[in-house]
Order: structure tokens, then C-alpha cells, then sequence
């Protein structure tokens, strides 16, 4: 019944035969969702869509709060053929209008707290249709669902057609969407679901948010593929989760996941007993947090890396040496290269671009042929932004960035966006948005600001004029005014030496 749905009868497969085994264990109420249930859910959802008009190739947008309705939101516009977009629950309704004016999506779906304001900007933006859905899975969405015929044979789609938009910030400042295909997340959870032996006996606990590639094409299709269970968390909270250890036997998390467990007492060898793998990625994860988690636990880290644009690229192995500092080796069916700027290949051992090729690898960025054409080059190779090494064994190191981003708890902060909302303010001159070390976020955002000549300007009141403009998690940590910001001899601000001076 969904053969012709490249993604979803991937993602049902493993389920068929087992309807009434658990899907998501809610970690507060211990509420059981079958995978049965899910589907039905998600057949319900799909029928909804369809009788709104939503066809093959339309943009489903949401920014709702974790959960299982949720869930069956994201799989019935799969089911229905359409491109699911999720959206950050942070963003304000400023943020929000720039991806619905730049994804024209044919539904959107919030949070009914944000109906008020959210239904002018998706009017504004050309949406036809705004329904809601809250975090206990009620809203007007479920209630079309209610009374829509079910779709139970899946819209076709093939592999090359798309299955969602993850936007992406750019260097400019302008969000990208990242056109992710059917093939691209199949194949992706297929490799992962394989490499790191996931199987109808484990139990993952999610306590990532799914609205980004980690949560949900990483965590939730591998386990759909697998047939596994999840302990659906509604976000991370190190003691809850924790306290899921005797009953799981898996985690991903970001790096700060790590950090924060290993300030719990409670992390001990015996606590970690039932667990298999923990995995880490979104953002470097140090040597001492690798180091510190084996001497707690006794068990190794596995380290993966990817991108929004390429779901996964390469994974530390599941059998074998786990390397810590490295993200492991290219994953099966995915190239990976070292390059210079103009492509050609750096001295061997050196440092260079990371470049990457295969079926991972998204169709471009939405309507912005200009900006897939900068960083892919003509014969397939994507150019990552990272700056790798290469060891003897194969095994990958991220060393830097040649894209001026800053990684904070796992999100991507472009200082592009920050210091344009910053400069806008009057009395400001310039700005520069720079990282900078954060014992619990990895990097935190710190803004240089400089100021017209008696402007009366502090940087209490710059938090609070960019408050509104900004999600929480891009918001500056730290402000300071300086006379003037230093700069290269081609006029180019210099940020490593702002956060030298910030550092020190
Ligand atoms: C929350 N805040 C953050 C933040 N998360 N600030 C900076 N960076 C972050 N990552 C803000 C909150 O809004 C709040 O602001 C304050 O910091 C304290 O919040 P908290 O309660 O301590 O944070 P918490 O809610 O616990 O969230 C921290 C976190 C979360 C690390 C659990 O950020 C998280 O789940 N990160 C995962 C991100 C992720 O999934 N990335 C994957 C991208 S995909 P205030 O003002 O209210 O005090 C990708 C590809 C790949 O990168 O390879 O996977
Ligand atoms: P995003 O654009 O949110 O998908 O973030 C992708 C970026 O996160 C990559 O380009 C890397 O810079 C970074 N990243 C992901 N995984 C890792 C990792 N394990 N170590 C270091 N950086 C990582």
C-alpha cells in the first residue's frame, strides 16, 4: 500500500509485521504509541492534507512542539507526496515570515498559543490554509484527521522527488532551504540503521528536537527503519534522561548532552549497563568529554558527522576502533575528499576542504540555483564549508571551519544574521557576531558593537531591541562596545583576534 512511496515504504517496512509493537514510550506518562497507531495517525494526517488540496510537491510547513501527532504530521505529508518543512519552535514570527514568504507553503501548521500571531504572517506570505496542533497532540489538525477519509495508498514518489526543506542559514545572512529528496533520507537512515545495528529490540532515547536532520532523519527514520521503540522526550533534561538508562539501549545527543550527564552523580558504570551506543554529533565534541565519559561509563562515544545538506557523511565504526577526536570514516556509498579552494588535492596530510559525493547529498538549495551553484561543484562534489584531515586508517578530523558560522549547543548561528539585525539599530555603526568557548554550549555568541559618536546605546538595550527578531538560541551572550573593530590590511574584520581579546 505504500510500495510507490520510495520514503514511506521504507519507513513502514520493518512495522508491518510487527503493528502492536511499541513506537514512542512517552518519558513522562509512560503513554505507548503503537507503530500501528502511528501510521493510522499518519494515514488520518495524510487524508487531512489531501482534502485541504495539498498535492504532490507542496510545502507542509510546521512549528509545533514535540510529539507523537507531530510525528504522524511529518510521515502523513509523506505519505500525501508533499515536502514536510519543519521550523525551529524558537523562531519568533519575524523569522517565520522569511521562510513562509520563501517556501510558499500550502498549509502551515503552529502551535494554537501562536494562532494570534502567526496567522497574519502566513496570510501575508500567500498560505492558504493555518491549522493547529499542540504539544498533547490536539488542535485543529487532528480534528480535520478526525473526519478525512485515511489515505491508505501512498502518493508515488520516487527517489529523485522531494521529501523535505531544512533551511539552513547562509553566509549572507539569508536562510537557505535545503531540498532533501526521498533517496536522500532513505538511503541515509538505511546506512546508519546498518552500521550501527539498530533492531526491533532496541529502545532510543529522543531527547533531541525534530525539526533538524539529527532528531529526525537521524533518530526517528533509523528507528522506523529498524522497527525500534523510542522514549519520547520532550527535550533534554540530563536527570529524566538519565533516568531512561535501565530501560534503553541507545542515545544521540549533541556534545552538550554529554557534558551535562557527566555532571549527574548518578552517571555510573551501573547505570550504563543496558546501554549500547551513544552516539554524538552537530557539533565537535572535545577530547576531555571523550575521555571523561569512557572513565564514567565505559563506554566509547561514537563520534558521526553530518550536515543539513548531506544528512550523514562519515561515522566512527560500530565494530572496530572508535577513534576519539575524529568523526570516524566516510559512511558505506559516500565519498568523502580533501580539496583546496580550486579543487585541486592538498599535499598529503595537510589540512583542506572537506568535499563530499553520493546519495546523501541534497538537489540544491530551493530557488536559489546561484547558491547551489557556489558550493557544488560540476562533477557532484559539495563543498562542505569544514576543514578536515585525513589519517593513515581513513579516519576523519574536523580542524576548522572555512564558513564563518558559530556552533552553540548543536545549532548553527550565522553572525551574518545577528550582526544585520544589530547594525539596523540606531546609533550603531557595525557589529561583528564572533564564538566564543562556552563550558556547556560548546561556542557561545559574542557581538562587538561600535557606536556613532555619543549614541546612547548599552548593551542591556541591544538585547532587548533584538529580542523579538531573534530566536533565544541566537541571541548574544555577551555584548561589549568597542571605538572601533580591528581589522586586516584588506579591511576585513578580524575575528580571532576579537576572540583572543574576548578570551583572554
Ligand atoms: C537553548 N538555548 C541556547 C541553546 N539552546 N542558547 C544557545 N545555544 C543553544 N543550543 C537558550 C535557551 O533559549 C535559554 O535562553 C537558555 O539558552 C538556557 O536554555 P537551557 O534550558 O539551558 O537549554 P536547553 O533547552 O536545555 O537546550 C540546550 C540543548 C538544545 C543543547 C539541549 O539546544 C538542543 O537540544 N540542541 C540540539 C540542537 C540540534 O538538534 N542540532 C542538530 C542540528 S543538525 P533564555 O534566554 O531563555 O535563558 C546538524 C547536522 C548533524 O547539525 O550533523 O547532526
Ligand atoms: P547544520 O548546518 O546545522 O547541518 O550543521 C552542520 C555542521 O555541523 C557541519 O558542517 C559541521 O561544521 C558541524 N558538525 C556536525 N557534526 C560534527 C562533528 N561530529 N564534529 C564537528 N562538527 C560537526
Amino acid at each position: 500500500m505504500y510500495s510507490a512511496n520510495c520514503l514511506a515504504a521504507a519507513l513502514r517496512a520493518a512495522s508491518i509485521e510487527q503493528g502492536d509493537a511499541p513506537f514512542a514510550i512517552d518519558a513522562g506518562t509512560g503513554q505507548v504509541t503503537t507503530y500501528d497507531t502511528l501510521w493510522t495517525k499518519a494515514e488520518a494526517m495524510a487524508g487531512a492534507l489531501i482534502a485541504l488540496g495539498v498535492t504532490p510537491g507542496d510545502r507542509v510547513a510546521m512549528q509545533v512542539e514535540k510529539s507523537v501527532a507531530g510525528l504522524a504530521c511529518y510521515l502523513g505529508t509523506v505519505l500525501a507526496g508533499a515536502i514536510h518543512l519543519p521550523l525551529n519552535t524558537g523562531y519568533p514570527a519575524a523569522e517565520v515570515s522569511y521562510f513562509l514568504n520563501d517556501a510558499a507553503p500550502r498549509v502551515f501548521i503552529c502551535d494554537p498559543a501562536k494562532l494570534d500571531i502567526m496567522t497574519p504572517v502566513a496570510r501575508d506570505a500567500g498560505v492558504s490554509h493555518v491549522l493547529t496542533l499542540d504539544a498533547n497532540g490536539a488542535g485543529t489538525l487532528p480534528d480535520a484527521a478526525a473526519t478525512a477519509i485515511p489515505l491508505t495508498q501512498a502518493v508515488a514518489r520516487t527517489k529523485d522527488d522531494l521529501a523535505a526543506f531544512l533551511y539552513t542559514s547562509g553566509t549572507t545572512g539569508r536562510s537557505k532551504g535545503a531540498m532533501l529528496t526521498h533517496g536522500n533520507l532513505t538511503s541515509n537512515a538505511a546506512t546508519l540503521c546498518e552500521l550501527w545495528q539498530f533492531t526491533n529490540k532496541d529502545v532510543l532515547i529522543h531527547a533531541l528536537p525534530v525539526f533538524h536532520t539529527h532528531g529526525l532523519f537521524v533518530a526517528i527514520n533509523v528507528t522506523l527503519l529498524a522497527g525500534s521503540a523510542i522514549i519520547l522526550h520532550p527535550n533534554f533534561d540530563a536527570a529524566a534522561v538519565l533516568a531512561d538508562f535501565p530501560r534503553a539501549t541507545a542515545l544521540m545527543g549533541v556534545p552538550t548532552f554529554y557534558t551535562r550527564l557527566l555532571d549527574q552523580p548518578g552517571l555510573t558504570k551501573t547505570a550504563c549497563a543496558g546501554m549500547r551506543l551513544f552516539v554524538s554529533g552537530s557539533a565537535p565534541m572535545l577530547l576531555d568529554t571523550h575521555l571523561k565519559w569512557e572513565q564514567r561509563t565505559g563506554h566509547t562515544v561514537l563520534e558521526r558527522y553530518g550536515m543539513t545538506e548531506t544528512c550523514m557523511n562519515t561515522s566512527n565504526p560500530y565494530t572496530g576502533q572508535r577513534k576519539p577526536g575524529t568523526v570516524g570514516l566516510p559512511l558505506p556509498g559516500v565519498e568523502l575528499r580533501l580539496a583546496n579552494p580550486d579543487g585541486t588535492p592538498p599535499t598529503k596530510g595537510d589540512p583542506a576542504g572537506i568535499e563530499v559525493r553520493g546519495p546523501n547529498l541534497f538537489k540544491g538549495y530551493w530557488q536559489m540555483p546561484e547558491k547551489t551553484a557556489a558550493d557544488m561543484r560540476a562533477d557532484g562534489w559539495f563543498i562542505t564549508g569544514d576543514i578536515g584531515q585525513i589519517d593513515d586508517d581513513g579516519y576523519v578530523s574536523i580542524v576548522g571551519r572555512s564558513k564563518d558560522i558559530i556552533i552553540s549547543g548543536g545549532y548553527n548561528i550565522y553572525p551574518k544574521e545577528i550582526e544585520g539585525v544589530i547594525d539596523d539599530i540606531a546609533g550603531v555603526v557595525e557589529s561583528a557576531a564572533f564564538g566564543v568557548p562556552d563550558a556547556d554550549f560548546g561556542e557561545s555568541v559574542a557581538v562587538a558593537v561600535v557606536l556613532e559618536p555619543g549614541a546612547q546605546v548599552t548593551p542591556d538595550g541591544i538585547k532587548q531591541m533584538i529580542a523579538s527578531q531573534l530566536a533565544p538560541y541566537k541571541q548574544p551572550r555577551h555584548i561589549q562596545i568597542l571605538a572601533a573593530l580591528p581589522r586586516n590590511t584588506m579591511g576585513k574584520v578580524q575575528k580571532n583576534q576579537l576572540r583572543d581579546t574576548f578570551t583572554a
